[in-house]
């Protein structure tokens, strides 16, 4: 009874930890297969990045995971072995000195010498792991300052005649280097393209830097990797890499000026705009120039709304501007009170912000 006892302890908890390892192990690998989106592919589940790597500045990354994710299978398979005969070749008398006298801590001695062994040649491959991601293979073909704002994020192409900004999404040509100015407008962030590199933080104050490329167009999600507040989770971005093309042509739409707006609701919604959303919003193009939240020039050509908090469809888009504290609680837009009347023409002239 008392060996027992003995006995299923230690095994419980040993067993516990080696099926949560393979559990993990096995979530991921059933993991779905990714929509398509156009000539997209949607962003895939969040854990996809321990499975594939899309561009070379994750590539060493994910070999490192597999090779420590493998490294600690093996110690815990051969711990619990060792346990196991350690518990059936049992000494009958529990005598601690002759542990000592027949040798017994030879194990003790090849084992920490073999763990140190392992330890520092870890610590190597994550050295020349860092060395190997810490730059481009070759000069990067676009460089775009990303900021971190609680909690969305602003991007800023271009300068001078071609700049423009554009919030909580990055898009990119594929198979090129970009260059990513990472700062903060507030708190320490982290900028997180899983499948495409490792974290950077940004800092308020400093400039960090991080490439990525995308080897195939797709859409890759994006995620703060620092807490910085209530809203942390609903901090995503995606970045969407697109054949040079598209890019070109998104970049030129993304430069004009918004369109005038023609018909008189759409007049009416342009003037509301000007009085309750110009003190924190920009649109190119009109009065609106407000620098803390995001440019909504074309905020039409973005698929999600408020940093991945909802679909961008016509409804959310208003029910957002009149709801923004429930859809995302302690977000630093105020629920706009609007008339149904004020709410349609506003709709009508976010509607032209394509
Ligand atoms: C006090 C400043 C402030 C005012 C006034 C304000 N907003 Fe905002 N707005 C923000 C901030 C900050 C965000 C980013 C919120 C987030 O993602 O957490 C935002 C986000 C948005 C977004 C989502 C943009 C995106 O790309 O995700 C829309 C659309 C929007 N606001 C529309 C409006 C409209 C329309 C009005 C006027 C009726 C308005 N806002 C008034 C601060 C403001
Ligand atoms: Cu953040």
């Amino acid at each position: 009874m008392a060996l027992k006892r003995r006995f299923l302890g230690p095994v419980a908890q040993v067993g516990a930890s080696c099926f949560t390892a393979l559990f993990q192990v096995g979530a991921l690998a059933a993991e779905a297969p990714s929509r398509e989106a156009g000539s997209l592919t949607a962003a895939s589940t969040p854990l996809a990045y321990f499975l594939h790597s899309k561009g070379p500045a994750a590539r060493p990354v994910i070999y490192l995971g597999w090779a420590l994710a493998t490294i600690c299978v093996l110690v815990c398979v051969i711990i619990a072995g060792m346990l196991l005969i350690g518990m059936f070749r049992r000494r009958k008398q529990q005598d601690a000195r002759a542990l000592v006298s027949e040798g017994g801590l030879r194990l003790v001695y090849v084992g920490s010498v073999l763990s140190t062994i392992a330890l520092f040649g870890i610590a190597v491959y994550m050295l020349s792991v860092l060395a190997e991601v810490a730059d481009p293979p070759k000069t990067p073909g676009l460089t775009v300052t990303v900021t971190a704002y609680d909690w969305w994020w602003k991007a800023d192409y271009g300068d001078g005649e071609t700049h423009f900004s554009t919030a909580n999404e990055l898009h990119i040509p594929s198979g090129v280097p970009v260059l990513v100015l990472l700062k903060s407008a507030d708190v320490i962030h982290a900028f997180w393209v899983p499948e495409l590199a490792g974290k950077t933080q940004t800092v308020p104050g400093t400039t960090n830097r991080q490439w990525i490329q995308a080897d195939r167009p797709g859409i890759f999600r994006g995620q703060c990797a620092q807490y910085c507040g209530v809203q942390h989770a609903h901090m995503a971005f995606e970045v969407y890499a697109q054949p040079q093309a598209d890019y070109d042509r998104w970049y030129a739409a993304q430069m004009s000026a918004a369109t005038a707006p023609s018909t008189s609701q759409s007049m009416r919604g342009s003037k509301l705009f000007e009085e309750r959303c110009a003190g924190c919003h920009t649109v190119r193009g009109s009065k609106a120039a407000g620098v803390q939240a995001p440019d909504l020039t074309h905020v039409l050509a973005r698929r999600l709304l408020a940093a991945g908090t909802v679909v961008n469809t016509p409804e959310n888009l208003i029910d957002w501007v009149q709801h923004a504290q429930e859809l995302k609680p302690g977000t630093l837009m105020p629920d706009m009170k609007l008339s149904p009347a004020e709410a349609g023409d506003l709709s009508a002239y976010l509607a032209t912000l394509k």
